[in-house]
Parts: C-alpha cells; structure tokens; sequence
C-alpha cells in the first residue's frame, strides 16, 4: 500500500545466482503444492472496461475513493476549460481582430487575481479533501510490525517469475524449514502480510491489482508493503514493468485462505522443506533477515 521504506542489500539475494524459474519450479517447489499452471485472471468485467478490478483487500477502497474524486476534480476541470473554449469561440468569432495592447494596470490585476484564486481554490480543495486519504493511504509508511497475526514474506523477483519465501515454525528467514514456492503466494484472510521485496536481476513492478498492491522490486535493495485479504479467493500476481522478453507471462497466483487451512499448509510444507534442505544448493539460500521497518 505505502511506497517503501528501503534498507541496506540483503547478504546474497541480489548477488544469488540466477536460476531460472522453469528450471527452479519443478526443482524447488515444496510440498503439495501443486504447481499453479497459470494465474486466473480477472477476465468478469471483460477488456473493454475502464472500471477497476474488483477489490479483495481491506484498504483498497481508500485508493478507489481516492481516484473516483480525483476523476470527478478532472472532469470538471474539462467541463470548465472546454466550455469556456466553446463559449469564446461562438461569441467572438466575428469580432474583428484586435492587436494586443497589453492591457490596463487594473485588468494585468484582474487576471492575475483570477488565475490565484482559482488556482488556491480548486488545489486547496484537493489538498485539503485528499488530507485523511494522504494520511491513512499514501503517507503510511507504517508496517502492522506490532500485530502478532502479520505474516511475513519475502518475495524475490526473477526475469520470469516470483519466488516466495515463509519463515517456517521457527519464525526466522533463512533456516532450512522456510518454504520456498513458485509463482504461488498464500495468504490467510484477515491477517495482515507484510511483503518484503527485492529483485535478482532486473527491476520489475510487484503488483496485486485487486489489493491496489504496486511496489517497484530492485536489485540490491529491500522494499517493503503490506494488504490485508477481505475474503477467501484466488488472485493474480503481475509484474508492471517491462523486464524482458517473457514479461508477459510473469504472472503468479495469490490464494487467500482460511488462516486454518493456511496454518496446516505452512506447517506441512514447513516439514516437507525441512526434510529435503540441500544445503549446497546456494541458488536456494537467498533469504535474508527480516528488515526492521
Ligand atoms: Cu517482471
């Protein structure tokens, strides 16, 4: 929701060896997991809307109310400026043509008193309605640090796909009972999570557009969001850079679950990666410890 506070390079995870996510799929992926073949998009209102997609976060409606007003303000404002526009046309268009003489001291005053006060209106209006929404949404910073329900992720993005990892039991990053998944993020509904982003090789653009979720994942530095889900479902991960060829179909699947189906699949996948921890496998150490906020 909020852009990032950044930190210091996590130990190895810009500098880990890049393994391809095909490759990394079929090698990696804990569990029962089956692996997701592709994100379900958001394919109910069709193409051709300009509507959002549907919301299933518990803030997104901030940002939805946020943008209905500011297209509302910009309507207006094309109302205004084009209508004017029209109106002058149609009333002097047989008005000889007059040469510019500067104009009075007192109309220079008019004008520039003119184009002030609109403009004090109309942006102090923004600024001041847009305040709370400035405060709660887009200045706010603030991770649920304190809330003993967060779940915490980290996320690392590769030129394709999006490679996940939990603490496992233990609570701590970079332990061998993390789970690691593919393309394949898992939440409890009502929880909030807390995301902790890097990028192996080029900057890419994590995003869950129906958590109004966008964060920019770069090399060598540690950006970080939170959402909260409102209800159980399926969702799509994107990328909203252009990071290569494959670009398109960088895509995962976040699934909202039940936090106690959530609970019994952490801890089973938790067992299952504890079991077949290849410490010699250093493309799969690329975890860090949790950043303070
Ligand atoms: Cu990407």
């Amino acid at each position: 929701m909020s852009e990032a506070t950044g930190s210091a390079p996590p130990t190895g995870a810009a500098a880990s060896p890049v393994t391809s996510g095909r490759e990394a799929d079929s090698a990696l992926l804990p569990v029962d997991v089956e692996r997701p073949s592709a994100a379900t998009p958001d394919t109910s209102r069709g193409a051709w809307t300009l509507s959002l997609p549907e919301d299933a976060s518990a803030h997104g409606h901030r940002i939805d109310t946020l943008l209905a007003w500011s297209h509302r303000f910009e309507l207006m404002l094309v109302v205004v400026a084009l209508g004017w526009m029209v109106l002058a046309a149609w009333r002097f268009h047989q008005a000889k043509r007059a040469a510019p003489d500067g104009g009075t001291r007192r109309s220079r005053a008019w004008v520039l008193g003119l184009a002030l006060g609109a403009f004090a209106v109309v942006d102090g209006t923004l600024l001041l309605g847009s305040e709370g929404y400035l405060r709660d949404v887009l200045w706010n910073f603030h991770v649920p640090a304190a809330d003993a329900r967060t779940v915490r992720i980290e996320v690392n993005a590769h030129q394709w796909s999006w490679e996940a990892r939990y603490a496992g039991e233990d609570g701590r990053f970079g332990t061998p009972d993390d789970v690691v998944t593919w393309n394949d993020l898992r939440v409890p509904v009502g929880a909030p999570v807390w995301v902790q982003l890097v990028s192996t090789d080029v900057v890419h653009g994590f995003s869950l557009p129906h958590f109004r979720v966008k964060l920019d994942a770069i090399p060598g530095r540690v950006n970080q969001t939170w959402f909260q889900a409102a209800r159980e479902g399926t969702w799509e991960v994107a990328c909203y850079q252009h990071c290569g060829t494959s670009h398109y179909r960088m895509r995962g699947v976040l699934q909202a679950m039940s936090p106690e189906s959530y609970a019994s699949w952490l801890r089973e996948a938790g067992r299952q990666a504890e079991q077949s921890f290849d410490a010699d496998d250093s493309a799969a150490q690329w975890g860090w410890e949790w950043k303070a906020p």
